[in-house]
């Protein structure tokens, strides 16, 4: 109001008034940076409210139009966990400690591969951070929280248009006691590429500096060449080596011979001569089921005694506890978990059920619900997630759903985080349960062609970037995977046929098992080796400068990794950010949805800086195909332009 009033005055309008003070405090004039991103965002939630969600989102999720419920935890530190033994002993002597444990440990992937799985990657920095300080309390006995790595680093930057480094710092402040972990792709890091070497190891040193513990590297392909430079890069810069064999076949069939339990020991021996901490046998297609389970995990044991053996799968099958108290059953030191409500289906087995299966046996995971307990929304019993409180006592069972929830015994696996509340109902609940078809052989034709949209939409997410991590070439391999499945389902073909096909040039360079690779790569070049290990190596202060160049100063070691690993999406992100600010300071619903017209709503954009935003109304479409939209910040009237994309 005030520079309107100042604009239509005729005086100063035509400078007969004494501006002197101003042209000496010109100062005054120059956009503090907080109006500056106070401004972008208004763009951006402009942009929302005319033209809906920046993000795709590939799940039929919607956001939730009820805000979350933020448990709370006590005051003061949470509790002392593996992290502090880790910090104390190194990784040998946590490996020693994790071994010693009397009953089964945990980690808990709902921060990272659980929504990987169910929710396209999509949960944000926003939601982790808030319900961070719980798990801090109340989780303090994990093994680890994985929480980084896999997709996370891409869809961070792609599709959130958030710094995933910062997700990793922020976490590292709010979780102290509980090691964190991520997935390495061995030498592809957390792309879907080949670096040079030595930008493998600057990744990993990078990431341990900002708080990462524990490294799971794997190979889709079990490549040892790739798995190795993985280890090396993580083990030289101070982090726990979790090497992970990727489980295939079925170890308790004797007709399958080419994915045998010889295989996995031969394997497994590399694995330790290569100097891992930890053993990881990764089900990233949920095919183990119990008896393939006490085969493997049980001979690798007897070989093994000492070393910690953790075990992931996806339950896809609906077999994941069964096979995972197997697995423990049989010496595993440590099982992949999700909350109940980020559990199942292509996600992991449920962490309530496994601790209520264990309980009071010599596998007790000592996980006890906290003393308090936060009604969760009602939107959140409309989906029921698995339970385990199933197995309460009858006498609770008497006050049945949905009026118990209120009075029950306290839970905080019923608590999923916040950011999944942030989604109605994810859409593979809707469509999607268990099935056995899950531990069919791919191979198998008839059973293919059924499984034509099965196969498209239940393929864990984690399976499908795994591929991506192969060797082969730049090209991402899960596309190329995917591609084949849908080529060979639609056109009904055989793999012998596949072989035998003029067209198979198409598919270059994917070589199908067993086909003489000069069949399929006809002339094309091919790599001889491990790729990286013929890459000139990464010249970082080159990338750096040319990133100040681009971006300005404040340019970051942790920049020029995420440039390193994803040149053209970190480019973006960039001139995202640059145009719409920091985004990543807006609640889920309203980084997804906008405001709703007349809603007031507070926006922190640094630690004491909060915006006040009022959402005012959407304008008529003008003649240049523009609406303004009218916000008051600050007790102040903003507008902006949007074009309206329709
Ligand atoms: C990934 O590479 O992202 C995976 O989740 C592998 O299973
Ligand atoms: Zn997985």
């Amino acid at each position: 109001p005030f520079l309107q009033n100042v604009l239509s005055n005729h005086q100063f309008l035509h400078s007969t008034v004494d501006t002197q003070f101003i042209d000496e405090n010109q100062n005054l004039f120059v956009m503090k940076p907080v109006q500056n991103r106070a401004q972008k965002l208004l763009h951006y939630l402009g942009h929302v409210m005319v033209n809906g969600p920046t993000t795709p989102i590939p799940v039929k999720a919607k956001p939730s139009s009820i805000d979350p419920v933020i448990p709370t935890v006590p005051m003061g530190d949470p509790s002392l966990g593996f992290r502090d033994v880790l910090l104390r002993e190194g990784p040998e002597g946590f490996a020693k400690a994790v071994r010693a444990h009397p009953g089964l440990l945990l980690m808990d992937t709902t921060f990272r591969d659980a929504h990987q799985s169910l929710l396209a990657t999509r949960v944000r920095t926003h939601d982790l951070k808030k319900i961070a300080p719980y798990v801090s309390h109340n989780f303090n006995n994990l093994f680890s929280l994985e929480n980084w790595g896999g997709a996370t680093f891409d869809v961070a930057m792609r599709f959130l248009y958030e710094c995933p480094w910062k997700r990793l710092q922020e976490l590292r402040t709010l979780v102290p006691n509980v090691p964190f972990q991520m997935l390495l792709r061995g030498a592809n890091a957390v792309g879907y590429t080949n670096y040079p070497d030595n930008a493998v190891f600057k990744f990993c040193e990078v990431a341990k500096e900002n708080g990462m513990d524990i490294f799971r590297v794997f190979d889709s392909l079990n490549y040892l060449p790739n798995m190795i430079l993985g280890m090396e890069a993580a083990g030289r810069a101070g982090g726990v080596v979790e090497a992970a064999i990727s489980y295939t076949g079925d170890v308790s069939d004797p007709m399958r011979q080419k994915y045998s339990l010889a295989y996995y020991v031969k394997l497994t021996e590399e694995l330790m001569k290569a100097g891992t901490h930890v053993l990881c046998i990764k089900d990233m297609a949920g095919l183990l089921k119990p008896e393939s389970s006490r085969i493997l995990i049980s001979a690798l044991r007897d070989r093994y005694p000492d070393v910690p053996i953790h075990v992931h799968t996806h339950d896809t099958a609906g077999a994941g506890v069964a096979a995972m108290l197997a697995c423990a059953e049989a010496g595993a030191d440590v099982v992949d978990v999700a909350v109940d409500s980020m559990a199942g289906m292509t996600s992991q087995p449920s962490m309530g059920a496994m601790v209520a299966c264990t309980k009071g046996t010599k596998l007790d995971t000592a996980f006890s619900p906290p003393s308090h307990h936060t009604l969760p929304p009602p939107s959140h019993r409309a989906f029921s997630p698995p339970s385990h409180r199933a197995f309460s006592p009858p006498s609770h069972h008497a006050l049945s759903p949905p009026s118990h929830r209120a009075f029950s015994p306290p839970s905080h696996h019923t608590l999923p985080p916040p950011s999944h509340r942030a989604f109605s109902p994810p859409s593979h609940r809707a469509f999607s349960r268990p099935s056995h078809r899950a531990f069919s052989p791919p191979s198998h034709h008839a059973l293919l062609s059924s499984l034509s949209s099965y196969l498209l939409s239940s393929l864990s997410s984690c399976l499908l970037s795994s591929l991506s991590s192969c060797l082969l070439s730049s090209l991402s391999s899960s596309k190329i995977v995917g591609d084949l499945a849908q080529f060979m389902v639609q056109n009904n073909l055989t793999r012998e046929e596949m072989t035998n096909m003029k067209c198979l040039r198409w598919l270059s360079p994917l070589s199908p098992p067993h086909s003489p690779p000069s069949q399929v790569l006809k002339s094309l070049p091919r790599i001889e080796g491990r790729p990286g290990a013929t890459l000139p190596p990464l010249d970082f202060d080159a990338l750096e400068a040319g990133l100040r160049l681009l971006h300005g100063d404040d340019i970051t070691e942790e920049d020029v990794m995420s440039a390193a690993m994803y040149p053209k999406v970190f480019q973006e992100y960039k001139e995202f950010t640059g145009s719409f600010g920091p985004v990543d300071c807006l609640s889920t619903r309203l980084f997804l949805d906008g405001p709703k017209i007349a809603e007031e709503f507070q926006v922190e954009i640094e630690r004491g800086k909060t915006l006040h935003i009022k959402a005012l109304a959407v304008g008529d479409l003008n003649k240049t195909g523009q609406r303004g939209v009218f916000f008051e910040l600050n007790g102040q009237l903003r507008s902006v332009l949007v074009k309206d994309n329709v």
